[in-house]
């Protein structure tokens, strides 16, 4: 699976998340236990200062006055060592973020500048001269019970590949149906067993059913479909948008399918540090199928969530960060580079995934593997950026790697922005588990949902998923 990568260097030192952790004990004090939490607090608070001071400085030597602009940023070397994760309410130059007002108009612009800065990329502006063909319609999909299209959607510079969808909408509704879009790894055609959805012609992964030579074949037909559900979708009432990741960018490290050379200025040959990296590409294209989604009558266009299975978790946690068309998301198993602080990851760390998939960031995160607390931004803040919005962290108590616990760091770091936008945030422990059910008590507009399960979308997490869709975008909304 593209695990072929630059070997990049860097240590893989640890980072508690709670920085200075003593004891009187181990200051060899004999001080009451009172003093002792007095010199604590001081030095936490003066600590907390130099840090801030250190940023500031940082910050306004890089700047000049006047908005943030991601060409003046800080360098990695200019960067402070930071281990507390950065304030959600605190601009980059240290300025409180006292209303909605500048969550929205100036702390938000500049989170998603930082994202795209130092770690996944930048992508270039939404295209205008999207369209959308229907090139096969089955109205008796599903027994019957929906409506099947693919739909070719162009975009972008003439030479680029088109997007692929598969949209399975429910026939018996009353209104225009909530959908769930995500991108699939192994093809439109293993989402359910129809022998004539078209098959991607480009290299796949050799992991998945059916594939010789890194090429689909009819026996991979339907064998994703206990992972997509679709018939349990349309049974719940909701339509399912899906696409095979390639058709964005084949993931492999290789620059030269996919996207990304189409956006290349003449004679570029490589992309630049804070360019696009292969999440970025991917989220890209969810908001490309959003585009086209909002256009169509049987669509509800305020109840689109995205979906995404690990480095496709990743991807719909990006793309509802970056799009509030996206009125829900469910990053499912994401892990690090998706849910998971990278501050403290003792699992998947930022150094390995840079070695192993150097192609799913840009070049400018890789210093950041063994310093992760000089990063201006944690992923609680990418999940800051969907708040107000509903997210499910759907998670294995058997997926270990994807850091469950640091997943949980995110939601209660984003809690705040939630809380201060007057949403719910996390309810209770902010923790459901396994067939405990959902209700106002444990379940706010942020839940980490956890079954004993290993790294795997299935059935049973889709009906818990589309249990907290029901209760978060109800019909009548
Ligand atoms: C793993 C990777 C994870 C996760 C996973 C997947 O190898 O370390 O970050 O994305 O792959 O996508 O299945």
């Amino acid at each position: 699976m593209g695990t072929q990568g630059r070997l990049r260097s860097g240590s893989s030192r640890l980072r508690l998340h709670c920085g200075i952790q003593h004891s009187s004990g181990s200051l060899g004090l004999n001080w009451p236990s009172n003093w002792f939490v007095f010199l604590q607090g001081s030095l936490l608070m003066l600590r907390e200062r130099i840090v801030r001071r250190a940023w500031v400085f940082a910050v306004l030597c890089c700047l000049s006055l006047g908005a943030v602009s991601a060409a003046e940023f800080p360098s990695f070397e200019q960067l402070p060592v930071r281990p507390e994760p950065p304030d959600p309410l605190v601009m980059l130059d240290g300025t409180p973020v006292r209303t909605r007002d500048d969550w929205f108009n100036k702390r938000r612009p500049e989170l998603k500048a930082l994202f795209e800065h130092y770690m996944y990329g930048k992508a270039p502006p939404p295209p205008d001269n999207l369209t959308a063909t229907v090139v096969r319609t089955d109205e008796k999909c599903l027994d019957g019970k929906a409506t099947l299209r693919e739909v070719t959607i162009k975009f972008g510079p003439k030479s680029a590949p088109p997007i692929n969808l598969l949209l399975i909408v429910p026939n018996g509704r009353k209104g225009p149906a909530p959908v769930f879009v995500g991108l699939n790894f192994c093809g439109n055609h293993t989402v359910l067993a129809d022998p004539q959805v078209a098959m991607p012609p480009q290299w796949i992964y050799s992991s998945c059913v059916g594939v010789e030579k890194e090429r689909a074949t009819d026996k991979g037909r339907g064998t994703q479909k206990d992972v997509w559900c679709p018939d349990l979708l349309v049974e719940r009432g909701y339509a399912l948008a899906t696409l095979y990741n390639a058709d964005l960018d084949p993931d492999t490290p290789e620059l030269t399918d996919g996207i990304h050379p189409h956006y290349l200025s003449a004679g570029q040959e490589k992309l630049g540090p804070n360019d696009w990296g292969t999440i970025r590409a991917w989220a890209w294209g969810v908001s490309r199928v959003v585009d086209y989604l909002v256009t169509r009558p049987d669509i509800d266009k305020t109840r689109i969530c995205a979906v995404g299975h690990s480095r496709l978790g990743k991807t719909a946690l990006f793309a509802a960060a970056f799009d509030e068309r996206i009125a829900l998301s469910v990053p499912h198993q994401s892990g690090t580079g998706g849910m998971a602080m990278n501050r403290g990851n003792d699992q998947e760390t930022v150094e390995r995934i840079n070695k192993v998939f150097p192609h799913w960031f840009s070049d400018s995160f890789v210093p950041f593997g063994g310093n992760e607390s000089k990063l201006p931004v944690d992923q609680h803040l990418l999940v800051a950026l969907v708040a107000p919005r509903p997210l499910f962290d759907g998670e294995g108590d058997q997926d270990k790697w994807a850091n469950f616990d640091n997943a949980m760091l995110s939601l209660k770091g984003a809690d705040k922005v939630y809380k201060f936008l007057g949403g719910r945030g996390l309810v209770g422990s902010g923790l459901v588990s396994g067939d405990e059910t959902f209700t106002d008590a444990n379940c706010g507009d942020l839940v980490q949902y956890r079954r004993d399960e290993k790294h795997v979308l299935n059935r049973a997490y889709w009906q818990r998923i589309l249990d907290f869709a029901d209760r978060k975008l109800p019909a009548s909304r």
